[in-house]
């Protein structure tokens, strides 16, 4: 097969892109919060969200949930929006995985 055709082949059968969607922390929002953000928006039980909430407390940030682009961005102002009207400084980001 040409060359060409070759990487037109491997374009088509790409793998499509996930994101990983990133809480961080700060000093202001409470814990009992993050909690509620973790189960209401990233499907999480009780006991591992507050293991995770705990993780971002201690190292920063944490990964909360893998997505396509649309979902990643769609969580994105769901917690923030949700944040915002109560008043929490709460931020969640997304960030692309990488091929490795
Ligand atoms: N560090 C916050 C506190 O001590 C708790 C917190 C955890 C905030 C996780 C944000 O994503 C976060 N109240």
């Amino acid at each position: 097969m040409a060359t060409e055709l070759k990487e037109l082949v491997k374009k088509g059968l790409k793998k499509p892109a996930r994101f990983e969607v990133i809480l961080l922390n700060d000093d202001y929002t409470t814990m009992e919060f993050v909690v509620e953000v973790l189960m209401r928006f990233f499907g999480k039980y009780s006991d591992e969200a507050n293991k995770l909430m705990l993780k971002i407390h201690i190292e920063g940030e944490a990964v909360c949930g893998v997505y396509s682009y649309d979902v990643a961005q769609t969580k994105v102002t769901q917690v923030i929006d949700f944040s915002r009207k109560n008043e929490q400084p709460l931020m969640c980001i997304i960030r692309e995985i990488g091929d490795v």
